[in-house]
């Protein structure tokens, strides 16, 4: 199944499981992880809850990722990852980044779903540059669809502007190219 890259709100999307991204806590935030929230309904945040905390306050290190039912979302699970802050990138962001979409997919393999929606998971307040998270987000991808031909996966962007950066990226990957070049 290909790879995906559309504009649109991820609580929309009917797919087997949406991936959150949010904080530690697991507890609802802002952006992406607010939206999620409010459309799941409150028995999301019930489920987050009895999620075990492994240590004081946090349900989901970071690149981790612990699934929950969706309830009133089109999507039957909700995989919530928690991506890396951004600090200039030489503090392990770009393998953090990795591991929550191999986390996710992990994840979604064990439970027998096939289709999967990813927001561009850091790069609202988490502050990863889009570019850069694009790269990392569809070079970990089409690593995993070369070994896992069964899946489908969508990377959903909440802007056009968005969108355009992670199909170039995409593209680029495609011609086996550097995708930011200065040339
Ligand atoms: N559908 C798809 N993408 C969305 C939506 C939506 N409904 N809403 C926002 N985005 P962010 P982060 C995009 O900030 O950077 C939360 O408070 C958004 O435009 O949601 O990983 C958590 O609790 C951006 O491109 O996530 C954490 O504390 C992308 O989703 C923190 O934010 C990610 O932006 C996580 O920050």
């Amino acid at each position: 199944m290909p790879l995906n890259i559309v504009s649109a709100d991820i609580t929309t999307l009917e797919v087997d499981a949406i991936v959150n991204a949010a904080n530690p806590g697991l507890l609802g935030g802002g952006g992406v992880d607010g939206a999620i929230h409010r459309a799941a309904g409150p028995a999301l945040l019930e489920a987050c809850r009895r999620l075990p905390e492994s240590s004081p306050g946090v349900r989901c290190p970071t690149g981790e990722a612990r699934i929950t039912p969706g309830f009133d979302l089109p999507a039957r699970h909700v995989i919530h990852t928690v991506g890396p802050v951004w600090h200039g990138g030489t503090h392990g962001e770009p393998m953090l980044l990795a591991r929550c979409h191999r986390s996710a997919l992990r994840l979604l393999r064990e439970h027998g779903l096939r289709t999967i929606a990813f927001p561009a998971i850091s790069c609202g307040i988490y502050g990863y540059p889009v570019a850069l998270a694009a790269t990392v987000a569809v070079a970990t991808l089409r690593d995993e669809l070369d070994h896992e031909e069964a899946i489908g996966i969508t990377l959903c962007c909440f802007s056009e502007t968005v969108r355009s950066v992670f199909q170039r990226a995409l593209d680029m990957a495609l011609r086996g190219g550097e995708p930011f070049s200065a040339t």
